[in-house]
């Protein structure tokens, strides 16, 4: 019976196997190139201070919305939610950040865009109304730079200024190294929708 051990046999333990079509998915922003392999930089400068694993430079983002594992109606349903940015916002990341029981250094605004912030409350609120279960504390802009970390770093990074201008829906694959991200749909600002 191996995993199912408490099923009974023969019948198919729905609780134990996740359905094929189910997609985990996420709503987020990714910063362009450049922007990465600087935060990648000082994710391995910080490496050299704490340890901890450097997360991959394709996988740095921020996280607008974690949705689970979700089946191709319930992905529609998000894309019927999404809207288009109402224009572009710029974050100064110019703020690193430890949270020390998750492990995790992160880098984000020390003073936060009101209105991205609100933007995405806004759209968080939405996809509550539709039934999605969206994390409740307020929505802290951050960019995982490592996990694992035990040890607050201590280092004095130069701001780096990001342009947001689209923000993505995100299928997530785990794998023993890592999660692998795809781009499943963008939202780009007003008036320039792909
Ligand atoms: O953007 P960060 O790194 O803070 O930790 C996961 C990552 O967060 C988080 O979703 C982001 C994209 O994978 N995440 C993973 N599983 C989660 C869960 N069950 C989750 N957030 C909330 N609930």
């Amino acid at each position: 019976m191996g995993d199912r051990g408490a099923c009974i046999e023969g019948l198919v333990c729905a609780t134990l196997v996740n359905d094929p079509l189910e997609v985990r998915s996420f709503l987020a922003c990714w910063p362009d190139k450049p922007i990465a392999q600087q935060l990648n930089r000082c994710a391995a400068r910080i490496q050299e201070q704490v340890g901890g694993r450097v997360i991959r430079v394709e996988n740095l983002h921020v996280t607008l919305a974690f949705l689970g594992d979700l089946m191709p109606t319930q992905i529609s349903a998000v894309e019927d939610v999404c809207a288009p940015l109402p224009r572009t916002f710029r974050l100064e990341l110019d703020r690193v950040g430890f949270w020390k029981t998750k492990g995790i250094v992160w880098i984000g605004p020390r003073t936060p865009d009101v209105e991205f912030n609100k933007f995405v409350e806004n759209l968080r609120d939405r996809l509550r109304r539709v039934g999605f279960r969206i994390d409740s504390r307020p929505f802290t802009p951050h960019i995982t730079l490592l996990r694992k970390v035990r040890k607050r770093p201590r280092i004095v990074l130069e701001a780096l200024d990001w342009v947001i201008n689209e923000y993505t829906l995100v299928a997530s694959k785990l794998e023993q190294d890592g999660a692998r991200y795809s781009v499943s749909k963008r939202w780009s600002t007003l008036g320039d929708v792909k």
